[in-house]
């Protein structure tokens, strides 16, 4: 089983690459911001709950996402492998994730890092929102509101996960192509680690 971890600031393109690892690799894709998406759209009470803060720009309470990926990791018992997309966005959430992989006898083998400038996070959002119809890329004062969250509460996970020692970094900027290219060579170096 190899599990891992697409880890950057909101627009780094992590959606964007996890279509394209899905496809190559065939792991179990679990993005936060979908299952949250879909909650919104089915008007579920979570949905509703976590639409508050998405709404602003803020993350969305914790034990909202650890319940979800907890259950969504119950529900593929015989999975090659999972690609968490968006997750964990906070220490507690990384401490969280560990646990519930222990209990699976497993664990996190490579957190890829999508490195972009700000400016560029911006210009992409905010380009997303014209075409998207997703409330939180509409307005700069929520895209950026985004970003300082990732600053205040995400970044940390960064430290985690070297302490791990699994954390590497690469360029998020250049053609989607590239990207994808430098993370393969990412994933079949970290294969070959393991
Ligand atoms: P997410 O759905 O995770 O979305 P994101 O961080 O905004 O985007 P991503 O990095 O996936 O960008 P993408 O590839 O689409 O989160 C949304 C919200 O959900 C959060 O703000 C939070 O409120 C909540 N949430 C989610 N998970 C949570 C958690 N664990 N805890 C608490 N709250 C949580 O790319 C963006 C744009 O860039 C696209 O238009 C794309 O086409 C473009 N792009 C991608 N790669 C490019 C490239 N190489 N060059 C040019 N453009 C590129």
């Amino acid at each position: 089983m190899f599990n891992l971890i697409l880890f950057g600031p909101p627009g780094s393109g992590k959606g964007t690459q996890s279509e394209k690892l899905i496809r190559e690799y065939g792991f179990i894709h679990l993005s936060t911001g979908e299952l949250l998406r879909a909650e919104i759209a089915r008007k579920t009470p979570l949905g509703l709950e976590a639409r508050k803060f998405m709404d602003q720009g803020l993350l969305v309470p914790d034990e909202i996402v650890i319940g979800m990926i907890s259950s969504m990791l119950d529900s593929h018992p015989g999975a090659r492998g999972f690609l968490f997309d968006g997750f964990p966005r906070t220490a507690t959430q990384a401490v969280a994730l560990d646990r519930l992989l222990a209990l699976k006898k497993t664990g996190i083998h490579l957190v890829a890092s999508l490195e972009v400038p700000e400016e560029e996070l911006l210009r992409r959002l905010l380009n997303r929102g014209i075409t998207s119809g997703r409330s939180d890329d509409a307005h700069e004062g929520v895209v950026r509101a985004r970003i300082e969250e990732y600053h205040r509460k995400t970044a940390s996970v960064a430290e985690y996960y070297t302490l791990a020692g699994t954390f590497k970094t690469i360029r998020g900027e250049g053609s989607i192509e590239e990207i994808f290219g430098l993370l393969r060579q990412l994933i079949s170096s970290s294969e070959h680690a393991g």
